[in-house]
């Protein structure tokens, strides 16, 4: 590292820049990627979300950014977990006012195009192909909407020493907003990478993204997948293990 950017390192905080302001990076680690339920019945053509009328492209067209976002975590050895939402076959951790709810023909482990809805293990539950976890990368299998409840994402991300969450996936306004809140109220400190998540619903989106960073940031921040990656790269250059 030369002088004159060792000394920028030691005087700046490294930061991306986000809404509703920048968003700092900690000094020596602790930052993860949380890739919220990229699976199959969501995002696939013949899946749960396409049964129920939605239109499945709309998720599909985030995966691009997810994919570099996630070969970047990778490339550059920092914490990885994806979730998975899912129940076991018996249903045994499904709760009535889970499996009850809903319009369509089909609920919760009833049989699908892609297998039961939401059973672990079943071909539509699993992640998609493009995001396939790889060995070491932690996947957190959970039963409810945010991703701390009846999981140890909680434990694991202190295993790993994890204070910084950058957020991707869908849904934004379901599983991905009750994960940021879950996640903030744990004292984790929560960006959500505009461009890498997505909703059925598209003002579901927008609106979701200006609740999070309302009232200086409520939730926490959102910025662009650029940004992200801007900032990434220069904070990774100004950790020790770097010079
Ligand atoms: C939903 C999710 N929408 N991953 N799940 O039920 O947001």
């Amino acid at each position: 590292m030369d002088f004159g950017f060792w000394i920028e390192c030691q005087l700046f905080m490294i930061s991306i820049s986000a809404q509703p302001y920048d968003y700092e990076l900690p000094t020596s680690g602790g930052v993860a990627l949380l890739i919220i339920d990229m699976q199959r019945d969501f995002l696939e053509v013949g899946g749960f979300g396409e049964a129920l009328g939605n239109d499945v492209s709309r998720l599909q067209g985030i995966v691009p950014t997810v994919k570099r976002l996630l070969e970047v975590f990778r490339d550059r050895n920092l914490p990885i977990f994806h979730t998975i939402e899912c129940h076991q076959s018996d249903l045994s951790d499904c709760p009535p006012s889970k499996l009850n709810r809903g319009w369509g023909g089909l609920k919760i482990g009833d049989s699908g195009p892609m297998g039961r809805i939401l059973i672990v293990g079943e071909p539509g539950n699993s992640i998609i192909p493009e995001l396939e976890p790889l060995p070491g990368e932690f996947v957190i299998e959970k039963p409810g909407k945010g991703a701390f409840y009846h999981t140890n994402l909680e434990s694991l991300l202190r295993e790993e020493g994890v204070t910084h969450l950058i957020v991707t996936g869908v849904t934004t306004e379901v599983c991905v907003q009750t994960t940021m809140r879950e996640a903030n109220d744990r004292g984790y400190e929560c960006l959500l990478v505009e461009d890498g998540t997505e909703s059925y619903f598209p003002e579901f989106k927008e609106s979701t993204l200006k609740m999070i960073r309302a009232q200086g940031g409520i939730v926490g921040w959102t910025a662009t997948e650029k940004e992200v990656l801007e900032g990434l790269a220069q904070w990774q250059a100004c950790l020790p293990s770097a010079s």
